[in-house]
């Protein structure tokens, strides 16, 4: 059998995309609620137009969202006929510290992840926390600067422990962050930044980065005392660069932009800067204060495993008149060799193999692939099936890819959950129309439907493959 006997299936969510319920028992506001659907959509999660509170000309998709909030049970219990050994969710931050600053945790928050949680288990699914899938407080966010003020990580701290304490026993798999490269394409969304004027962006998201960084050392550090049975694990939004041509220029050009994602893992896997990245904000005058302690923090703190998400590879060339295309709030030059989604993202299920690859030769840590899927357009009929083969077939050569990188070229991976097993509000766009699940859940773009979940073709094939771990893509 090509993959471990207790490799983890399943799949992934995030709060704000599916809870809904953004303001019932006592959650605060966070900068996620405030991402609307629709043409400025880009421009908030972009930190450029400042979205500090709803207003009437925008529909806000997570305040409702799928309202997994109240029918987490249905949803679970499907998770569950699909076999599912491992659930991905995340805490909602406001959920547990209203406002972030707080002395002592909302009771009701913590009681619903414990319930959650509780239902995981009756099942036999293990459940893997992230801890902050890019939500923040508002309040932190406009009182304090956010994630530019060094007081942000204890807030942070406090909030893990209080989890960790609270879940001892229960839980066992920990992400610090979704996606922390996430920050730099998307710093209001990725981590409640936002700009004043005359500020250089690139400075404050760089400063945000290292205290986020010094963060999830924390988190281990925290981890460690509670229970030392925590895996904690850092987590990347992955996709190799490739260079445009074989012209050295292009290779090198690509080489930096992997380097300005691996930036992130490099730091929090080896437990220092890489001299490139000093090098190179020093060159820009933006290098953030890392203090003595933040280096024995990050050196004694260093993570357990390595997890990402992979949807595609990306091409640039170091011509800057190439043209470039947006795909994944990212822009890329065109891949001649690749087809393409509904939205535009190269489909390349070889680069997964060359990205997880990649990771394992940089870091000789176990993998943990936690996200994957294809997000599409889902026609369903009267009963609300979707023959969505085309979803079917990228997983299974997502899969395909995955069980040669560990057959073929000696990968440790631990588990594998694919994005929203349940049709989920898309962070990238705000559409509900963007779907990647094996359930349907009927609601549109503005929030009309009867939110009703009913299974798709891929649901019983999934089924399949947990069942015959991995072997039967058929
Ligand atoms: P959507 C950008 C680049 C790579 C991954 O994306 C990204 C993003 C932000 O869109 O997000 C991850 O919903 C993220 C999930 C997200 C998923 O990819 O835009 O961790 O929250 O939903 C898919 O199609």
């Amino acid at each position: 059998m090509t993959f471990r006997k207790d490799f983890l299936w399943g799949g992934a969510t995030a709060a704000n995309q599916c809870e809904g319920a953004y303001n019932l028992d006592g959650r605060g506001l966070a900068n996620v609620d405030l991402c609307p659907v629709g043409k400025d959509r880009e421009a908030v999660i972009t930190g450029k137009m400042k979205m500090l509170d709803f207003d009437d000309d925008h529909f806000y998709p997570a305040k409702n969202s799928i309202d997994m909030y109240h029918r987490y049970k249905e949803d679970i219990a499907l998770f569950a006929e699909m076999g599912f050994k491992v659930y991905r969710f995340s805490i909602a931050w406001t959920r547990i510290f209203p406002l972030g600053d707080e002395e002592t945790p909302n009771e009701e928050g913590l009681k619903f992840y414990e319930n959650l949680i509780d239902e995981c288990l009756k099942y036999g699914i293990e459940p893997l926390i992230t801890l902050v899938h890019f939500d923040f407080p508002m309040h932190l966010a406009n009182e304090y600067g956010g994630w530019r003020n060094r007081k942000t990580i204890e807030f942070y701290a406090k909030f893990v422990r209080t989890i960790m304490e609270r879940f001892k026993g229960k839980v066992r798999y920990y992400l610090n962050f979704n996606e922390m490269n996430v920050l730099m394409a998307a710093p209001f969304m990725g981590a409640g930044l936002y700009f004043e004027e005359g500020e250089n962006p690139r400075e404050a998201q760089y400063l945000a980065a290292h205290h986020e960084l010094v963060a999830s050392a924390r988190a281990k550090q925290i981890a460690k005392e509670v229970d030392p049975n925590i895996m904690i694990g850092c987590m990347l939004a992955a996709g190799k660069y490739y260079p445009a041509t074989c012209k050295p220029e292009d290779i090198l050009a690509a080489q930096e932009e992997d380097r300005n994602n691996y930036f992130f893992v490099d730091v929090q896997s080896r437990g220092y800067y890489p001299s490139y990245m000093v090098k190179k904000l020093e060159r820009e005058g933006i290098m953030p204060e890392v203090t003595e302690e933040d280096k024995k923090l990050l050196r004694e703190n260093t993570i357990d495993f390595i997890s990402f998400s992979y949807y595609t590879t990306r091409t640039i060339s170091a011509d800057k008149n190439t043209e470039l295309e947006e795909a994944n709030l990212i822009a890329t030059v065109d891949n001649p060799y690749l087809g393409k989604t509904d939205w535009g993202w190269q489909i390349d299920p070889l680069g997964f193999r060359t990205t997880i690859n990649d990771i394992y030769d940089r870091y000789q840590k176990p993998l943990f692939v936690v996200e994957n899927g294809l997000g599409a357009y889902d026609k369903p009929d009267e009963n609300g099936y979707v023959e969505d083969d085309y979803r079917i077939n990228y997983l299974r050569d997502h899969i395909k890819a995955m069980r040669d990188a560990v057959e073929l070229d000696g990968a440790d991976i631990l588990g594998y959950t694919t994005w929203g097993p349940i049709d989920l509000v898309s962070a990238g766009t705000g559409e509900m129309t963007k779907r990647y699940g094996f359930i349907y859940v009927d609601r549109d773009d503005y929030g009309n439907g009867t939110l009703k979940r009913s299974k798709k073709k891929s649901f019983d094939w999934y089924k399949k493959v947990i069942a015959s771990n991995g072997e039967d893509l058929d």
